[in-house]
């Protein structure tokens, strides 16, 4: 059971509900939002006669198209894919594309709204979308992520262009996948339009440092909770939930920091290696051999993969969720507190249900969402896109600076917008007021949009 809204957002929310059945992880993320409004509409009361909260609610577009394939025997396949243009008032809809079996348009629509608020706090000039298909990807050759890829694009690339609408990857979706979705693009509309789609490949017009950027960027926020409260992550023992993109650069940006890693996972089971992980056998084995993590168990002595295991039981000071939703509930919160973790910090979308995500808060653990923690992935996105515009390649360095900037004033604005909010080192009100406050003022100077 979700806790009851503010008497004037109670409304709105069962007029989600209604207008959206059956799409629990949107309701869930508009609660979580709407949760937290209540004190912006008493401050700013026009926003309740200009149904600002409505509109947001509401996409601008919502594309859901078929996209048959033919497998190497030869067999044909239907997939679903969708497309949901959520909010332009700050600039095209920006947002990845999820391939995986467990893609529905609520999911796709919970990214969506997500993703205006993320892409809000970044400064950068973004709106808000996401996309994906019901595709699975595992244990497909290349040529049928190929045939796939391009069959998707052959409907989608209509509905794209720089100043329109510009995908990236998430879960299951990386350079591979951008590289067949990009090559159809080209093809179809005869134009080489590189800011159409950002994480391209270094050679091609992709970002340096945006491979790295959702993972760093998680782990620049975490350091920057913990400055607050004068510590920081030398020393710290760090759990890390998924073996993807996310979860490697953020293990990567972690022991830089002077961490150790001492668990990761897949949705299999969990590797536990005490002596911390060996990044360089975990990359090897996911980027470029594209085998499972319970692999490396057999090549690091000491090592053990769990099959089913529950990565939030062992003992850590730092959680770092960065697998998929609602991946981290009550239960896994009740434990992390018990076992004296200190900071959790959201490197995948919306990853610890609401109840633990209130434990964390009432248990006074610096707690990042997502929409503010992982910000770092999209932002290196409009980065990219800043450098396709003005056909320029920025240095690692560069590039990795601006990241750094860019989360570390997330975090102030965040932190700042809480305690002028009235709640202080809270972190969610931050984020979700800051987010909405931006959207909203761009759609009201826009007229009734
Ligand atoms: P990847 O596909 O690279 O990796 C996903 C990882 O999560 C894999 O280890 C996968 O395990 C695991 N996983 C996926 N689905 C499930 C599931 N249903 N249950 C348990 N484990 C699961 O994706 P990313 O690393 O790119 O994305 C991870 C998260 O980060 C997602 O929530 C995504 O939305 C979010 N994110 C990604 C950004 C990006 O730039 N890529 C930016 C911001 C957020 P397995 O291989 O067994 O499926
Ligand atoms: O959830 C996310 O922010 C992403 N998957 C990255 C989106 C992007 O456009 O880079």
């Amino acid at each position: 059971m979700v806790a009851r809204l503010d008497e004037k957002l109670e409304p709105i929310f069962q007029d989600v509900l209604h207008r959206n059945p059956g799409e629990s992880e949107f309701h869930q993320a508009v609660h979580e939002v709407l949760e937290t409004l209540g004190p912006v509409l008493t401050k700013y009361p026009n926003l309740v006669d200009s149904k600002i909260i409505q509109r947001i609610c509401e996409p601008e577009r919502q594309i859901i198209f078929r996209v048959p394939w033919q497998d190497d025997k030869g067999e044909i396949h239907i997939n679903r894919a969708f497309r949901v243009e959520f909010n332009s008032a700050l600039g095209p809809y920006k947002g990845g594309m999820r391939f995986h079996p467990s893609v529905y348009l609520g999911i796709i629509k919970f990214l969506g709204f997500e993703q205006i608020f993320k892409n809000a706090l970044t400064g950068m000039p973004i709106g808000g979308g996401k996309g994906g298909s019901d595709f699975c990807p595992k244990g497909k050759s290349d040529n049928e992520i190929m045939r796939f890829c391009q069959s998707l694009m052959t409907e989608l690339y209509r509905h794209l262009g720089e100043y329109t609408d510009v995908p990236a990857g998430d879960i299951g979706v990386g350079q591979r996948e951008l590289g067949y979705m990009f090559g159809q693009y080209k093809r179809i509309t005869n134009r080489y339009e590189s800011g159409v789609l950002t994480g391209k490949g270094l050679g091609w017009g992709g970002s340096r440092a945006r491979t790295e950027a959702t993972g760093y960027g998680t782990v620049y926020f975490v350091q920057e909770m913990l400055k607050a409260r004068n510590d920081s992550l030398d020393g710290k023992t760090v759990v890390v939930s998924g073996s993807g993109n996310v979860a490697i650069y953020a293990m990567e940006k972690a022991m830089q920091f002077g961490a150790k890693i001492i668990a990761c996972s897949d949705s299999s089971g969990i590797l536990v290696d005490e002596a911390g992980i060996d990044l360089q056998l975990v990359k090897r084995i996911k980027e470029v051999e594209r085998r499972r993590i319970s692999t490396y168990a057999d090549e690091k002595p000491g090592s053990r993969y769990v099959k089913a295991g529950n990565l939030w039981s062992v003992p850590c000071d730092v959680a770092l969720p960065c697998a998929t939703q609602n991946e981290l509930n009550g239960s896994d919160a009740k434990t992390l507190i018990e076992n004296g973790c200190i900071a959790v910090a959201e490197g995948a979308n919306m990853p610890c249900t609401t109840e633990a995500a209130q434990m964390f808060q009432a248990a006074d653990i610096a707690y990042g969402p997502g929409k503010a923690a992982n910000a770092g992935g999209v932002a290196t996105s409009a980065l990219e896109m800043q450098q396709n515009a003005s056909r320029d390649s920025w240095t690692f360095e560069h590039t990795e600076q601006r990241l750094e900037d860019i989360m570390i004033n997330i975090h102030r604005n965040c932190f700042e917008t809480a305690a002028e909010f009235g709640s202080p080192g809270n972190y969610v009100v931050g984020a979700n007021i800051t987010g909405f406050l931006k959207v909203a003022r761009a759609m009201d100077a826009m007229g009734l949009i």
